[in-house]
C-alpha cells in the first residue's frame, strides 16, 4: 500500500479523498494550515493509526521540504490552494503566492525527495467560456480570471516536471463539485452549498435568472474517488482530464430537488442574472474515462438527498 502526502487535507475536496485513501488502505499524511480547511473535516481521518497531520502552510518552503525528507511519500495529491474565484480577482498577489508559487515549491520537494506521482487540483475555469459543449480537454483555454490562469500555470509547470524529471503528474479539471462539508460562507460559494445552508435555516434561496442555466455537477464522492484513482492506478501516463459528470443540471432541478425535501419554505424568488455567469457549462467525461478508468456514478439528485439528509 502506498505512503501518500496530501495537501489541503483539511479541505473539502480534501479530506474527502483522504477519506477515500484510508478506507483503500493506504496511509497518508495530510497537510493544511488551516486557511480554507476545518479540522472538523478530518474527524473520521483522526480515527485512523494510518493518518498523521501536520499543521503546515505550503509556501512554507523549508517546512515542506524537511516534511518531504521525514516521511518520504510516494505520492503528493496537491489540493491546497486560494479556492476562490472571487478572492482571486480582489487579492491577485495571494492567488499568485498560493495557486502557482505553491505549486513550484511542491513540485520542487516532490523531486528533491524522490516522489513519484503528483495529482494536482486543477479546474474547468482554466477553459474560460467556452461554448462548444461538451468541453473537451483539448478545448482551448481561455481563463477569464486569475483563479483559472493560475490553474493553467500550474498544470503547464507540473507537466513540465514530469516530462523533465520522470514523475507521473496528473492534473484533475474539476467541474461543479459539491456535497457535504463545502463551504456556504461568501456569496461565491459553490450555488448547492449556498442552498442547503439556506433551506436548512429556513430561509429562501434566490436563483440569479430565470434558472434554466446549466451546470456540470459533480459529488465529491467521485471526485475523491478519481483523486484516488489518479493517485493509485499503476502503469499511467502523465496527462490532464475533466473530472466532470458529462451531465448538464439546471438550477431550477436542483432547486426542485431542494423543494421537495422542504415543502414548507416558500419557492425560489429570482433576481437579476449575475454578473459575468455563463450560461451553460457541460465536460466530455470520456478522456478521464479512458485514462483513469473514471467515470462518476453519483446521480445529482441522489447527491443532492445525500447533503440534505446529512444537514
Ligand atoms: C464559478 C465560480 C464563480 C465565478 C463564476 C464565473 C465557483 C463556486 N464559482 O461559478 O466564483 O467565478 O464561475 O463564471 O467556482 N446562483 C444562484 N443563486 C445563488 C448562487 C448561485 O442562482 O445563491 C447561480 C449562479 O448565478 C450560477 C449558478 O448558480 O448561474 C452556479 O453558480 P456557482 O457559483 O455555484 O458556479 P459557477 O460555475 O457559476
Amino acid at each position: 500500500m502506498g505512503h501518500v502526502l496530501v495537501t489541503g487535507a483539511a479541505g473539502f475536496i480534501g479530506s474527502h479523498t483522504v477519506d477515500r485513501l484510508l478506507a483503500a488502505g493506504h496511509s497518508v499524511i495530510g497537510v493544511d494550515n488551516f486557511r480554507t480547511g476545518h479540522r472538523v473535516n478530518l474527524a473520521g481521518a483522526f480515527q485512523s493509526a494510518r493518518f498523521a497531520f501536520h499543521e503546515l502552510d505550503v509556501t512554507a518552503s523549508d517546512r515542506l521540504a524537511t516534511l518531504f525528507a521525514a516521511t518520504k511519500p510516494d505520492a503528493v495529491v496537491h489540493l491546497a490552494a486560494l479556492v476562490s474565484v472571487q478572492e482571486s480577482l480582489t487579492n491577485p498577489d495571494l492567488n499568485f503566492a498560493l495557486n502557482v508559487h505553491a505549486t513550484h515549491l511542491v513540485a520542487e520537494a516532490a523531486r528533491a525527495h524522490g516522489v513519484r506521482r503528483i495529482v494536482f487540483a486543477s479546474s474547468a475555469a482554466i477553459y474560460g467560456n467556452a461554448t462548444d459543449l461538451p468541453i473537451r480537454e483539448s478545448a482551448e483555454k481561455n481563463p477569464i480570471s486569475p483563479y483559472g490562469a493560475a490553474k493553467l500555470a500550474s498544470e503547464e509547470l507540473l507537466l513540465g516536471y514530469g516530462a523533465a524529471f520522470g514523475l507521473t503528474v496528473r492534473c484533475q479539471r474539476y467541474f461543479n463539485v459539491f456535497g457535504p462539508r463545502q463551504d456556504p460562507a461568501s456569496p461565491y460559494s459553490g450555488v448547492i452549498s449556498i442552498f442547503a445552508r439556506r433551506y436548512r435555516d429556513g430561509t429562501g434561496v434566490t436563483i440569479y435568472g430565470d434558472g434554466q442555466q446549466t451546470r456540470d455537477f459533480i459529488s465529491v464522492h467521485d471526485v475523491a474517488r478519481a483523486n484516488v484513482l489518479a493517485t493509485t492506478s499503476p502503469e499511467i501516463g502523465c496527462g490532464a482530464a475533466n473530472i466532470c459528470s458529462g451531465r448538464a443540471t439546471s438550477l431550477l432541478d436542483v432547486a426542485g430537488v431542494f423543494a421537495r425535501h422542504y415543502p414548507a419554505i416558500e419557492a425560489p424568488s429570482h433576481g437579476p442574472p449575475r454578473a459575468g455567469d455563463i450560461v451553460h457549462s457541460l465536460g466530455s467525461p470520456e478522456l478521464a474515462a479512458a485514462a483513469l478508468g473514471f467515470r462518476a456514478e453519483v446521480a445529482v439528485e441522489s447527491g443532492l438527498d445525500e447533503l440534505i439528509n446529512s444537514a
